[in-house]
């Protein structure tokens, strides 16, 4: 049941396709408006005339998204929006990986947000997990495409370090059975006890407006995780790089609904 359906409907700005998650599959199907609304209004007009703005499981409906843009629009609300008054949650970067609170590593002491807000993760040669500034250009470990793992040693912010890894269709190294592998130990067996490296953690306060939990993130490299923002209504931007920004809510923008079940 993975592959994708290939039936095009007459719109050519709908397609059907299976998304898998780890739990189960489910088959939805996204629809560009192309009428100025803002986010709330947006919102209101998917969950009256489809099921809900749209929920971005993964890269794959990413390269949906924008097969469905055709016709030179360059942005869309999806439904991903800043919960003020929400606590801060942890997500794996890897999107088939939910995090769990029971098989955490944590150093003694983290997670702290010792500098202010420390909103992304890290670990030690000694493979326990802290929390760090997103902002502060560290390495990082790389999952490549046949699931091997490398310290990168150049300093990038945490999401450079993800674009460098989306860019090679793999990820930052997600979930705790990575975090455990062998090789994870070789790679970083050779820099100082207090090196930071980056890992595929991060922690916010943006939901999906559906209420489902999907841990996929798209920003673009300026995006800022550490303050509490003006923006806070996510829009896809269609074109190079095909990535999120965070924007004002009130905005009027084109938006993207999905009709179909997500769980
Ligand atoms: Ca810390």
């Amino acid at each position: 049941m993975h592959e994708q359906l290939t039936t095009r409907q007459n719109r050519k700005t709908s397609f059907n396709l299976l998304v898998t998650t780890s739990v189960n599959v489910s088959l939805y199907e996204f629809h560009y408006i192309n009428e100025n609304k803002n986010w709330t209004e947006a919102q209101q007009y998917c969950r009256e005339n489809h099921t809900d703005l749209a929920t971005v499981t993964n890269m794959k409906d990413m390269k949906r998204l924008i097969n469905i843009s055709a016709g030179g629009q360059r942005e869309a609300w999806i439904g991903l929006y800043y919960q003020t008054d929400g606590t801060r949650k942890w997500h794996w970067s890897d999107p088939g990986l939910e995090f769990n609170e029971n098989e955490t590593n944590w150093n003694q002491g983290e997670p702290n947000d010792k500098t202010g807000w420390q909103n992304c993760g890290i670990i030690w040669k000694s493979l326990k997990w802290g929390d760090l500034s997103c902002n502060d250009p560290r390495y990082f470990l790389y999952r490549n495409s046949s699931k091997k793992y490398h310290l990168i040693q150049e300093r990038k912010t945490w999401t450079e370090a993800q674009s460098y890894c989306r860019e090679k269709h793999t990820d930052l190294i997600s979930g705790t059975k990575q975090l455990q592998d062998e090789e994870v130990k070789k790679e970083t067996s050779s820099v100082g006890d207090d090196t930071y490296i980056l890992i595929g953690l991060f922690r916010e306060k943006w939901r999906w407006s559906d209420g489902s939990s999907f841990s996929f993130r798209n920003w673009t490299k300026l995006f800022d995780n550490q303050p509490e923002y003006r923006g806070q209504c996510a829009m896809t931007v269609f074109g190079d790089g095909v990535r999120w920004k965070n924007e004002n809510c009130d905005g009027r923008k084109p938006f993207i609904c999905y009709d179909g079940e997500m769980f």
